[in-house]
Formats: structure tokens, C-alpha cells, sequence
């Protein structure tokens, strides 16, 4: 006998979880669960084409999990004739084909989508119940509430409010090792001889093979190489990838979690951010497995505190800020900065050996791991003077894990200090001596990353420089930037001119062709 369908349940490709908020409730004999491949999705930035290929495999997998479980899905795949291209559009089409009394929603993920989806229920004619995220820990509102009263927004204790609130890594009231906060620990440079762990690859399958041809033949003129592909896109791939990596990388996570190394692309990390961020993970369940290895001695307390600090300290905290600060917050430019993104980060043609890996691995695994992000790219524009919507348009293309509300705060508060202070106490600008102490880079660079000035300086050296004296006023107020102000203040009339003189030939030999954006 044919049912009508009561709710119509929209489900986006970052939403894969059968947890989901949408899902609660629902009886999957009345209720309809409907997934799209939209052309407007996968192009309103130019994705990399191994996040289309994560996103349309994985969704197409959890399509088939669902069924399994009972569900009906109506599937959208992106190559079918009536296929409209956006989501809106899509429900609409199923509205007049279902007639259900309500379509039910998780809320997406990023702003320009949430404000579309205020004009869906008034376009339909039928009630559209937009329902919170439960997959977060700190509710949006909850943050709010956090946030309200307080002079500054820190994450270190909003962190330990959330390790109140899951009792991760507590004894009693009080943290586990009696610190909240091991990080002075880690950061140790890495050596090549230690044992390299790889994440957890695994063989495309039919369903994946028929996504990657797709990508290949539709978006071809996308960032990125689609293949080889060895991302996992069921949930219990990701799993497996998860498990891996917290018996391989996750003991020495803490100690090098801010070290780099030429021809190494993952470290010690545990590469599931893609999974996690489309809902194939599941943020508590990783962390209570990684706290059970602390507490079962396979980790040092060191790295799992490391580690559940980024996922329910910093992974919370920057979406707490995100819809705090939208829609203006797109826009922060604090420092003025207007310069268009160069060419080599798309085509990593640069002498800049530290850059040159960074865009290289960003172009084959849509990967880089946080340091390369926040240390050489990220680094690199702010000393430079790149717009800081530039970089975002290009961090929110190119690596998929990329979601405006997690992209768009690491990139503008914590890379750019494009917000004031807001999200980061102070600018994460550093010269070449940081990168050489993290990395070897530069024992194969052509620049010299002792030299200050001059055709051979390593860039990164003239241009922080250029960075402190271009915003003294602002710097020397900032605890931790102040005394770079002095130094720079006592350099004499002509190394300040040629510091000056070397930043600006270096700025004048980037080209922008705009080719990609
Ligand atoms: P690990 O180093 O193993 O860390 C474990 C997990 O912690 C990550 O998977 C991630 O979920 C979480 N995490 C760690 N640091 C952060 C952080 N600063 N913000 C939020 N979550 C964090 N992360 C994204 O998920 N999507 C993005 O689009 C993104 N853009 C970034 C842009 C810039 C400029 C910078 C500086 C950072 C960005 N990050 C982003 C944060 C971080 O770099 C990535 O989460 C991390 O590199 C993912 O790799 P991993 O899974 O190996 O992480
Ligand atoms: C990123 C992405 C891509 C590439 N394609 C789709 C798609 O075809 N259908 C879909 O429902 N979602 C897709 N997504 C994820 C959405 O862009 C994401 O849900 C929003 O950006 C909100 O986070
Ligand atoms: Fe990067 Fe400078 Fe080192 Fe070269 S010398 S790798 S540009 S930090």
C-alpha cells in the first residue's frame, strides 16, 4: 500500500549521521529522508575535486545505509536530467511531488545557506522546521550565553567548560594530572628518524569509482588532484582510520604536534577532520575512545589532552564564534590588508621551499596539516598583506574539511588577526627562524633563512619586519608583540631601509593572474 509522506527530512552532505537532529523521532514508514548533489553546492566556491568526490561518495553510501536501516530516500544524483542545481529548488520539486505536511531540516553549516533557508517555509507555503545541530557539543545559543558577559572571548575557558560538561579528562572537579593544560609539553621539532606513521588508506569501490569519474569529467577545471583517492566515506572506514591513527600517532600527537618535515604530509595527526566535519565521526565518541587510552596507559596524558583540546576546545570554540559574529564577520579587515592572493597558491610555483610543500600537498591530498596552515600559508599573507577575504575564498576551496563556519574564524581570527584579537591574542607572525626551528625546510631552500636582507633573505625575514613596522602603533600595545616593536626600533636608519627595500622588491616579483578564483 503507498503512504503519504508525513515529514519530508532534508539531509546535506555534510550531515551523514544517522544521529542527526532531523532524523529524531521520525517514523520511516511516513517519513521521507531526501539527499541532492547540487551543481550550487559543489561550485559556490570551486571546491577542490577530491571534497566533491568525498562528499558525493559519501553521501551516496549513506543513502544506502539509511535504506539498509529501513529509511526511503529520495536521491538526487547530480548528472539526472530533472536534477535543478541548487538545494532549494530541489525540495521544491519534491514538495509538489510528496505533498508532505512539513519538511524538517538539521541546520546547515554556514551562514548563506542558513539565510536562504529562512525564505523556504514562505516559497513552499508549508512549515520548514529548521532544527539545532546535536552533533556539537556547545549549542549555538549556549555559546551566546558563554560569550555575553565577558570582556574576552579565550578559548582556554570556554575549553574548560566543556570538559566540565562531558567530564572528559576529569577526576572528580578536578582535571585529570591536575593541570587543564599540558602544551608546555609539546611542541618539540620533529626528527626524520623517528618512526613515521601513515593514516589509514583505503581502495575506492564502485560507488566511489562512479563519483570520482564524475568529478573528473564535470569539474574538471577545479583546484586539485582527484586522484589517487584513498579517503575513507562509509562510517565504518572512518572508524578504522580513527582506531589507526590513536594506536599509531596519537602517543606522539602532543610532543610534535607543531613540527614540519619535507616530504612527510601527516606527522603525527590524525587526518579526520574531513570525516568528522560531514558527520562520518562523531566528535564525543573520538574523544572518550582517546581519553580510554590515557586512561588504559597506551597514551601520555600529554597527547590525549592535546588532542581533546582541539576537537571540544578549539573545534567548539571557533563555531561558537562563527555564529556569534556572522554575517559582518566575513568582512573583518582589521589590519587593512588589500593585496590579491598570489599564483603560487594555486600552482605552488614558488622558490619558497616551506610554501612550495604546503600548496604541493594542499594540491594532491586537499590536506595540510594545521602549523603548514597557520605557519606557512596563513603566515605568509599576513606578513605579506593579503586580503584576508582572498585567503579565506582560498582555504575555504582547497582542503575538505573546509566549512565556512570552521574555516572562516581559523583564517580571519587566528591566521589573519583580520578580527582585532578577537579569537587570537596576538598575530601569529613569525620570521624564518620559527619555520627553520620547526621543520627541515630550509636546509634545502634557496633562500638563506639567517639573512635579513638582500636578493637571498629568505622572505619571510624581510617581510615580518615590514609586518612590525607597518603596524607599530597598533603592536606595541600587545603584550606579546610589543617587545618585537622595540627590536625593530632599534635597527639604525639603513637596515630599516633595507628591510623596506628587500620586502618590497620581493612583493613586486608576485604575480595574480586571478585564473583560479
Ligand atoms: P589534528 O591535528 O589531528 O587535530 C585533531 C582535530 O582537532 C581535527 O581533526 C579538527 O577537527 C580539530 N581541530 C584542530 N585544530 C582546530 C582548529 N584550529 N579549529 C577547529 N578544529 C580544530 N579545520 C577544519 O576542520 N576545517 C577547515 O576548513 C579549517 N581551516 C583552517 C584554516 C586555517 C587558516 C587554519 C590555521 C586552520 C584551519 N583548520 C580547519 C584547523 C586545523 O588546521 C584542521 O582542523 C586540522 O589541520 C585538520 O587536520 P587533522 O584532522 O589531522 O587534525
Ligand atoms: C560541500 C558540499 C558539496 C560539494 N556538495 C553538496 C551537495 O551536492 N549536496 C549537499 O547537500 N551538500 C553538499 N555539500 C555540503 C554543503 O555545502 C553544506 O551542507 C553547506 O555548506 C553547509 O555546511
Ligand atoms: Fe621557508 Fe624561508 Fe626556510 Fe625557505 S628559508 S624554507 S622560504 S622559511
Amino acid at each position: 500500500m503507498l503512504v503519504a509522506t508525513r515529514h519530508l527530512i532534508l539531509v546535506l552532505g555534510d550531515q551523514l549521521s544517522p544521529k542527526l537532529s532531523s532524523l529524531e523521532g521520525a517514523d520511516p514508514r511516513l517519513d521521507r529522508v531526501l539527499m541532492c548533489e547540487v551543481a550550487a553546492e559543489a561550485t559556490y566556491v570551486k571546491h577542490h575535486k577530491k571534497k566533491i568526490v568525498l562528499l558525493f561518495a559519501a553521501m551516496r553510501h549513506f543513502a544506502e545505509e539509511l535504506r539498509a536501516a529501513g529509511w526511503q530516500v529520495d536521491y538526487t544524483h547530480l548528472d539526472d536530467t530533472t536534477n535543478t542545481g541548487s538545494l532549494g529548488a530541489e525540495v521544491t520539486r519534491a514538495v509538489a511531488r510528496l505533498k508532505p505536511q512539513r519538511v524538517i531540516i538539521t541546520e546547515p553549516g554556514e551562514w548563506r545557506l542558513h539565510a536562504d533557508m529562512a525564505s523556504w517555509s514562505t516559497k513552499l507555503d508549508l512549515p520548514v522546521e529548521v532544527r539545532a545541530d546535536t552533533r556539537f557539543i556547545c549549542a549555538i545559543d549556549e555559546f551566546r550565553t558563554w560569550a555575553r558577559d565577558r570582556k574576552q572571548l579565550r578559548m582556554e575557558y570556554f575549553y574548560r567548560d566543556m570538559r566540565r560538561k562531558t567530564g572528559l579528562l576529569m577526576d572528580g572537579d578536578k582535571p585529570a594530572g591536575g593541570k587543564w593544560n599540558f602544551d608546555h609539553d609539546n611542541r618539540k621539532p620533529v626528527a626524520a628518524h623517528l618512526f613515521m606513521p601513515q593514516p589509514a588508506r583505503f581502495v575506492p569501490d564502485t560507488i566511489t569509482q562512479a563519483a570520482l569519474t564524475l568529478v573528473q569529467d564535470r569539474f574538471a577545471d577545479h583546484f586539485g588532484d582527484a586522484e589517487p583517492f584513498w579517503f575513507a566515506v562509509r562510517r565504518t572506514d572512518a572508524e578504522r582510520a580513527f582506531d589507526h591513527f590513536v594506536e599509531t600517532a596519537l602517543p606522539h600527537f602532543g610532543d610534535y604536534q607543531d613540527a614540519m618535515l619535507d616530504g612527510e604530509r601527516f606527522l603525527y595527526h590524525s587526518v579526520v577532520s574531513a570525516y568528522l566535519n560531514c558527520g562520518l565521526l562523531d566528535p564525543l565518541a573520538m574523544c572518550r575512545k582517546v581519553e580510554a587510552a590515557y586512561r588504559e596507559r597506551r597514551v601520555p596524558l600529554n597527547a590525549a589532552e592535546g588532542y581533546i583540546r582541539q576537537v571540544i576546545g578549539w573545534r567548539e570554540f571557533v563555531r561558537g564564534i562563527y555564529w556569534l559574529k556572522m554575517p559582518d564577520y566575513e568582512h573583518a579587515n582589521v589590519l587593512g590588508a588589500e593585496r590579491p592572493l598570489p599564483d603560487f597558491y594555486w600552482t605552488a610555483e614558488t622558490d619558497m621551499t616551506c610554501v612550495r610543500a604546503a600548496v604541493t600537498q594542499t594540491r594532491t591530498d586537499a590536506y595540510a596539516h594545521h602549523i603548514q596552515r597557520l605557519m606557512v600559508t596563513g603566515n605568509f599573507a599576513l606578513l605579506a598583506g593579503i586580503s584576508p577575504h582572498a585567503l579565506h575564498r582560498w582555504y575555504l576551496t582547497v582542503y575538505a574539511d573546509a566549512y565556512e563556519w570552521v574555516e572562516l574564524p581559523n583564517t580571519l581570527g587566528m591566521s589573519q588577526f583580520a578580527d582585532g584579537g578577537l579569537l587570537a591574542s596576538k598575530p601569529y607572525a613569525a620570521s624564518g627562524a620559527y619555520i627553520n626551528r620547526m621543520s627541515d625546510y630550509c636546509d634545502g631552500c634557496r633562500y638563506d633563512v639567517k639573512a635579513r636582507t638582500g636578493p637571498d633573505a629568505c622572505p619571510f625575514n624581510p617581510l615580518y619586519w615590514d609586518f612590525i613596522s607597518r603596524h607599530a602603533p597598533a603592536l606595541r600595545a600587545n603584550p606579546r608583540m610589543g617587545n618585537m616593536v622595540r627590536v625593530y626600533e632599534k635597527f639604525d636608519a639603513a637596515e630599516k631601509q633595507r628591510i623596506a627595500a628587500t620586502a618590497a622588491a620581493f612583493l613586486a616579483s608576485l604575480t595574480t593572474t586571478g585564473e583560479w578564483s
